[in-house]
């Protein structure tokens, strides 16, 4: 008899981007990505409070059984000096894996870069839906006043390489200059 999985049903929270009976909540502090900003004094100070960056309301357990992976993720409004919260970013392990986004709430930018230096920006709106092909690295930005929410599906045998984001940083940067996103080079990306 062939194994056959159980269909699953997941309800979002279309006015906060949550799930509430979700598999796993992943919670992201500024105190776990500390080295990810550049202004490292507005790190020092903002780490008093440690403030929540995002959240990621899993739908399925981490050793589950099934071929896709489904999340919510919800990035809090605000910003580390001039730099706006943001997700830590990774490459998936599987460089042929890619993965859909789907924006609900808020505002911000995606960020992918290639190993060999590719780099790609890519606007987050409600309705928006971000396509990353396998070998992109990517990184998501609210830029806005409001929590950014995105729906992401991706293979569940993937893998999530975090290393060289944190070794390497990402090219671009999404930064507030006069109250408007703007995206420039990072001067300490090791690629450069
Ligand atoms: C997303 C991300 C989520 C958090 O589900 O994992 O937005 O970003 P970090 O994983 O970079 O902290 C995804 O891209 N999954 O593959
Ligand atoms: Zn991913």
């Amino acid at each position: 008899m062939p194994h056959h999985l159980m269909p699953m049903l997941s309800q979002i929270d279309l006015q906060h981007g949550t799930i509430k009976d979700a598999a796993e909540v992943i919670v992201r502090r500024l105190s776990d990505m500390q080295g990810h900003y550049q202004d490292q004094n507005a790190v020092r100070d903002l780490l008093q409070e440690d403030p929540i960056l995002y959240r990621v309301y899993l739908t399925t357990p981490p050793d589950h059984e099934y071929q896709w992976r489904t999340a919510m993720s919800v990035i809090e409004p605000g910003k580390v000096g001039a730099e706006y919260y943001m997700t830590k970013g990774h490459f998936h392990k599987d460089q042929q894996a890619p993965e859909v986004y789907l924006t609900l709430l808020g505002k911000g930018q995606i960020v992918m870069q290639t190993h060999d230096g590719q780099t790609e920006t890519q606007p987050m709106l409600p309705g928006a839906v971000n396509y990353i092909p396998g070998g992109w690295a990517h990184r998501t930005i609210n830029t806005g006043d409001s929590p950014l929410a995105f729906f992401a599906v991706w293979p569940a045998d993937a893998g999530h390489d975090y290393a060289g984001v944190a070794d390497r940083g990402f090219p671009l940067l999404v930064l507030e200059e006069n109250g408007q996103p703007v995206v420039v080079p990072n001067p300490h990306y090791e690629g450069s």
